[in-house]
């Protein structure tokens, strides 16, 4: 039997601990082969023990039993044709998970790896992640097994295309806003929109987020994941009387996430020394050319490797977990999941990190959370550090609702008043449940606290 309730090995289990525990048990059982939601749910039941205790309605009302299940989950088939009248058939996703607080939100990821566990694990985090914002957003997940790379426009228009003839089905301005994650960028999402628009006949802008700035799309999207973590990190490093001026910083990924995380960070006078792909990783102790990155990655959509003959100075290093080993004092994990393993974080520890902040969505493995934290390293967790890109989004529907667009500075301070909220609603939790700094479990119940009253108020729906 699995204990996320994380009580000691007494053997009188509060009745709270093993509500905890029953639940997980069955979220195991019910849901096997899927290994990564299992780990989210883990890592969201592991800190709420206190706040059961405090509120036992969310006992009473089967508050959990009810967030570990999704309100509905939609799998199907993605047949395409390639340019040489070859037929692809791919699985395409979409989970909606919880709508207790306003519609289903969240992003579509394309890439190989993609099944239910992982769309789970995605929809769940986002549900936290989303009430930490603020934001009238509920959870919501989706995407399919099709790998974008290598793959030719027209080729990726007609998956869109396929994709959205299903998803448009489910979808709609006051139901459910998918936007872009792994593999779905503007591109992808003009394409399913265009589709999405013939098929109802009708200019629903609300429908999806992450649009072109021509059409609908919020100025600010684009850096908002990125820029959103900076300003996170910015009021980590106030708390422990460090700035993000003149820190070294190592950023994993160079993806949408990466680039807008190190074009930030740089802007405030960081020297970023590292940034990967799923090949490898770069380094240059004096710091990286962003636009060399930019040019590689979103004009030639290249591999990171061809840095290096633009810049002999650096060097390149075969694999993702070297990365960890390059000194920093702020370590920003943008790729993926489980990236970040407890043999990093060691390395990570011992080369005397100060900070480490969560761009992608549950890159730490629950080992390595466990040693940040044990080793007084501040750590602030994906669902409140990357909250930014999915508060931006819901800006967007605000300026669609509206018919009116906001200027990139007027969206830019409102995306730094939200992480500035979501920090301190993280911060305050932890406070009044005696584990001052831990954001984990601050992000945790504060997000939880506020989807978990709204399903109370609203009953069994
Ligand atoms: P992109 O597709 O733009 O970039 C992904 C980056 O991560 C690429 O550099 C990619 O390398 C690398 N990567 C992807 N999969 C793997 C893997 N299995 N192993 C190693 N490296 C990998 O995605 P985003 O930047 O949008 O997303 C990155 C992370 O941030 C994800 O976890 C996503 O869920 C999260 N996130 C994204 C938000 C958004 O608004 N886009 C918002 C909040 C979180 P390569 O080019 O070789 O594939
Ligand atoms: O993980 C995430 O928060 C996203 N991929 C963004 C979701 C959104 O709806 O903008």
């Amino acid at each position: 039997m699995t204990r996320p309730s994380n009580t000691d090995n007494s053997r009188e289990l509060t009745k709270e601990a093993r509500y905890l525990d029953e639940v997980y048990n069955t979220v195991v059982t019910r849901n096997p082969n899927e290994s990564e939601f299992h780990q989210a749910v883990a890592l969201i039941f592991k800190s709420l023990l206190p706040i059961l205790k405090k509120h036992p309605v969310y006992m009473e009302k089967g508050i959990l039993e009810q967030l570990v299940e999704p309100e509905r989950v939609i799998t199907f088939r993605v047949p395409w044709m390639d340019d040489y009248g070859k037929v692809h058939v791919n699985r395409g996703f979409r989970v909606q998970f919880n709508s207790a607080l306003g519609p289903y939100k969240g992003g579509l990821r394309f890439h190989p790896s993609v099944n239910v566990s992982i769309v789970k694990f995605l929809g769940l985090e986002q549900i936290i992640k989303n009430a930490l914002t603020g934001q009238p957003i509920g959870g919501g997940k989706g995407g399919a097994d099709f790998d974008p790379k290598g793959k030719s426009d027209n080729e990726i228009m007609r998956f869109c295309q396929s994709f959205m003839s299903e998803l448009a089905k489910h979808i709609g301005p006051d139901t459910d806003i998918p936007a872009g994650d792994i593999g779905v960028g503007a591109k992808e999402i003009g394409y399913m929109f265009g589709q999405y628009k013939k098929m109802r006949g009708s200019f629903e802008a609300g429908v999806l987020t992450g649009k072109g700035i021509g059409y609908g799309g919020s100025l600010a999207r684009k850096e908002a994941t990125g820029y959103g973590l900076i300003y996170f990190v910015q009021e980590m490093l106030k708390d422990i009387n460090l700035s993000i001026n003149g820190s070294t910083v190592a950023v994993s990924g160079s993806g949408n996430v990466a680039i807008y995380a190190m074009e930030k960070a740089i802007s405030l006078g960081a020297k970023v020394v590292a940034c990967s792909d799923s090949n490898g990783f770069i380094y240059d102790e004096n710091g990286l050319d962003l636009d060399t990155v930019k040019e590689i990655k979103e004009v030639n959509q290249d591999r990171i490797e061809t840095y290096i003959d633009k810049h002999p100075s650096a060097s390149y290093f075969e694999g993702c977990n070297g990365i960890w080993g390059i000194p920093c004092d702020v370590a920003l994990p943008c790729a993926t999941q489980n990236e970040l393993d407890e043999a990093s974080a060691k390395k990570l520890i011992e080369n005397g990190v100060k900070a480490v902040a969560e761009g992608a969505n549950m890159p730490s493995t629950p080992e390595a959370i466990e040693l940040f934290i044990g080793n007084n390293i501040s750590f602030g967790p994906a669902k409140a550090a990357n909250a930014g890109g999915v508060a931006v989004s819901s800006l967007e529907m605000s300026q669609n609702s509206m018919r009116m667009s906001w200027s990139f500075e007027e969206v830019d301070a409102k995306l730094q008043q939200i992480m500035k909220n979501t920090y301190d609603a993280c911060y305050a939790a932890s406070e009044e449940f005696d584990v001052t700094g831990n954001l984990e479990i601050g992000s945790n119940i504060a997000g939880f606290k506020r989807v978990a009253d709204a399903m109370v108020e609203q009953g069994l729906v």
